[in-house]
C-alpha cells in the first residue's frame, strides 16, 4: 500500500509554544511511518497526558489516551492483543520518569515488541514548568525558586541498569536523525526506548540549542553495554544515536509456551458479550 504524509496529517492546528521540540518530534514520528510504509490502520499510539500528548489528534492511526504516566501500559495491552500492529507509546519525562516510571521499569524488564518514544524537556510543562525526576539538580523552576535539591534521574543509566535490548537517543534539533533511530527502533524486535532531549524554550530555556548543539557527537550503535554506559555518563558530550541494541534478548511473546504455535492474535480469541443488560440495570 502506498503511504505518504497526507495518510498521517489532520486537520487539527498545533498548540505547542514556538520552537517547541515537539513539533520536530511528531513530523519524524510520521516521516518513520510512512518510510518504513506502514499505513496509519496498522499503527497503534498511546499518548500521555501532557504538551507531548496534545499531538495525539494531530496524527492519524488507532489513538488511545491514558492517565497520566500510563501509556506504557496502554501500549502493552495492545501488543500483546495484537501483534501484527506496530505499537508507539509517546510521553514525557514528567509522565515516564515520575508517574509511570514503574511502568517503563516492567517493560524494560519484559522486552514488549513495542517503541516507547520519552520526550525529555526535563520539566513538566503542561503544567508550567515544575521540576521532574529528569531536571538537573540545582536548577530553579516554578514552584522550586531555590534549586532542586534531589538528584537527578540520568535515562540512560536507569535504562542500561535493567538489561535492555534497545536504548536510543535523539534531540528535537535533528528530526533527520530522529527519523532514523525511530524507524530503528519500530524495527527492533523488543522494547525500545527513544530518549529524545526536547527543547523547551518556554520552561527550560536555559537547555538552549546553542549549547546542545555544540554538546552533541553522534555515535553508531554498539552491544558492548560497557561502551555504551561511558556514552550516557559523559560529562561535555551528549551522544545520540542508537546507543545500545542487544539482539539475543527474546522479546516478552516469543517466551510464551502456550502461545507457541498458534496462529491467531488474542484479540481474535476473545469472546463478545452483549454488556447493555447490565447498563440497563443501573438507576
Ligand atoms: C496523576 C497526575 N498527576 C498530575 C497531573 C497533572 N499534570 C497534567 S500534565 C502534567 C505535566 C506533564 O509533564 P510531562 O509528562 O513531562 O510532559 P510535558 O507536558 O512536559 O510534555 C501534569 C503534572 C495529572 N494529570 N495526573
Amino acid at each position: 500500500m502506498k503511504v505518504d504524509l497526507n495518510n498521517y496529517n489532520t486537520n487539527e492546528k498545533y498548540t505547542w509554544c514556538p520552537g517547541c521540540g515537539d513539533y520536530n518530534i511528531h513530523m519524524a514520528l510520521k516521516k518513520a511511518l510512512v518510510d518504513l510504509e506502514k499505513h496509519p490502520s496498522e499503527v497503534v499510539m498511546s499518548f500521555d497526558i501532557g504538551c507531548n500528548g496534545n499531538g495525539g489528534d494531530k496524527i492519524e492511526g488507532f489513538r488511545v489516551k491514558g492517565l497520566h504516566g500510563r501509556a506504557i501500559p496502554f501500549a502493552v495491552g495492545c501488543h500483546l492483543a495484537n501483534r501484527k500492529m506496530t505499537v508507539i507509546a509517546d510521553i514525557g519525562d514528567g509522565g515516564c520518569l515520575h508517574e509511570g516510571i514503574d511502568h517503563l521499569i516492567h517493560a524494560i524488564r519484559s522486552n514488549y515488541d513495542l517503541t516507547v518514544l520519552i520526550h525529555n524537556n526535563e520539566n513538566f510543562a503542561l503544567t508550567t514548568g515544575q521540576i521532574t525526576s529528569t531536571t538537573k539538580k540545582g536548577k530553579d523552576m516554578y514552584g522550586f525558586p531555590d534549586g532542586k535539591t534531589e538528584g537527578d534521574i540520568n535515562i540512560g543509566e536507569l535504562v542500561l541498569s535493567l538489561n535492555p535490548s534497545f536504548y536510543a537517543k535523539g534531540y528535537s534539533n535533528d528530526p533527520m536523525q530522529l527519523t532514523e533511530i525511530i524507524k530503528s527502533g519500530i524495527k527492533h524486535k523488543g522494547f525500545s526506548v527513544i530518549e529524545i532531549i526536547q527543547i523547551c524554550p518556554t520552561y527550560n530555556p536555559e537547555n538552549s540549542a546553542v549549547i546542545l548543539n555544540s554538546k552533541i557527537s553522534k555515535v553508531d550503535v554498539t552491544d558492548d553495554i560497557g561502551i555504551a554506559r561511558k556514552r550516557i555518563t559523559s560529562k561535555d558530550k551528549i551522544y545520540t544515536g542508537v546507543i545500545y541494541q542487544n539482539k539475543k534478548i527474546k522479546d516478552y511473546y516469543s517466551l510464551l509456551k502456550n502461545r507457541k504455535n498458534r496462529n491467531t492474535e488474542l484479540v481474535n480469541e476473545v469472546k463478545s458479550y452483549g454488556v447493555s443488560n447490565i447498563l440497563n440495570d443501573i438507576d
